[in-house]
C-alpha cells in the first residue's frame, strides 16, 4: 500500500491555550511549530479536531455538585472521568480554533466530546470506545496509512488520539515539542506509554530538516 500521511492537529482551541479557562502552560508556542511543519512538509490530508461539548457536560466539575476540580470520579456507566473546569463549550469563543494557526479550506474538521454524558479524549472514539467520531471514516476514505500528531493536550488527547490510531493500524508519530501536556506527571506517563505501543515520538527538526 503506497504510504499516505495524515496531519492530526488536535484541539489547538483557545480555551487549552494561554488565558484559557483550561490552559496548559506555553501551549501558544505550538502554533509556530504546526504552521511551520504545514508549510516545509507536504500532506496528503490535514485534519482539524474540535474539543465541542454541550453546557452541562459530564466532564465538567461544574456538573457534579459537591465533586472538586481535577477529581477523579466514575460516570454512572462505570467510565472513570476526571473532572475539568467548563470548557469549549459549543459555540463559545473558548471553543473556537486560534486564529494564528495556519488552516486551509480543505481541512477536515472532527469534532468529538458532544455527548452530554459521555467524554471523548480520542478524537477516533468516545472514552467507553462506544460511539466513534466521523475520523476514522474519513481517513480510509482518503486510504491514509501513517498519521503524525499534533497539539493539546499531549497527556490527554493526543495521547488518547495517538494510542487509538496505532490500534487501528496507522504508523504514528507524535511530535513531541509541537505539543503541550496538562502536568508534568501525566505528560511524562503518556510519552512511556506511547513509545511502549510502538508510537514513535520525534522532535519537529526530524521533520523539518
Ligand atoms: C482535553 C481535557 C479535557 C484535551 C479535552 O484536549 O486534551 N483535555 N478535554
Ligand atoms: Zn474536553
Amino acid at each position: 500500500m503506497a504510504k499516505r500521511t495524515a496531519l492530526l492537529i488536535i484541539d489547538v482551541q483557545y480555551d487549552f491555550l494561554e488565558g484559557g479557562s483550561l490552559a496548559t502552560n506555553d501551549a501558544n508556542a505550538v502554533i509556530p511549530i504546526i504552521n511551520e511543519i504545514r508549510n516545509k512538509v507536504h500532506f496528503d490530508d490535514v485534519v482539524v479536531s474540535k474539543d465541542w461539548h454541550p453546557k452541562g457536560h459530564c466532564s465538567f466539575a461544574s456538573s457534579h455538585p459537591g465533586k472538586a476540580l481535577f477529581e477523579d470520579i466514575t460516570l454512572p456507566d462505570g467510565t472513570p472521568q476526571k473532572l475539568w473546569p467548563d470548557h469549549c463549550v459549543q459555540g463559545s469563543h473558548g471553543a473556537e480554533v486560534h486564529s494564528d494557526l495556519k488552516l486551509e479550506p480543505t481541512d477536515f474538521v472532527v469534532f468529538k466530546g458532544q455527548h452530554a454524558e459521555i467524554d471523548s479524549y480520542s478524537a477516533f472514539f468516545d472514552n467507553a470506545h462506544k460511539a466513534k467520531t466521523t475520523l476514522q471514516d474519513h481517513l480510509q476514505s482518503k486510504a491514509i496509512t501513517d498519521v503524525i500528531v499534533v497539539g493539546i493536550a499531549l497527556d490527554y488527547c493526543v495521547c488518547f488520539t495517538a494510542m487509538d490510531a496505532k490500534d487501528l493500524g496507522y504508523t504514528t508519530t507524535v511530535v513531541e515539542d509541537a505539543c503541550r501536556g496538562v502536568a508534568p506527571e501525566s505528560t511524562a506517563a503518556a510519552v512511556e506509554n506511547m513509545k511502549k505501543k510502538g508510537i514513535n515520538l520525534i522532535k519537529a527538526e526530524t521533520l523539518l530538516g
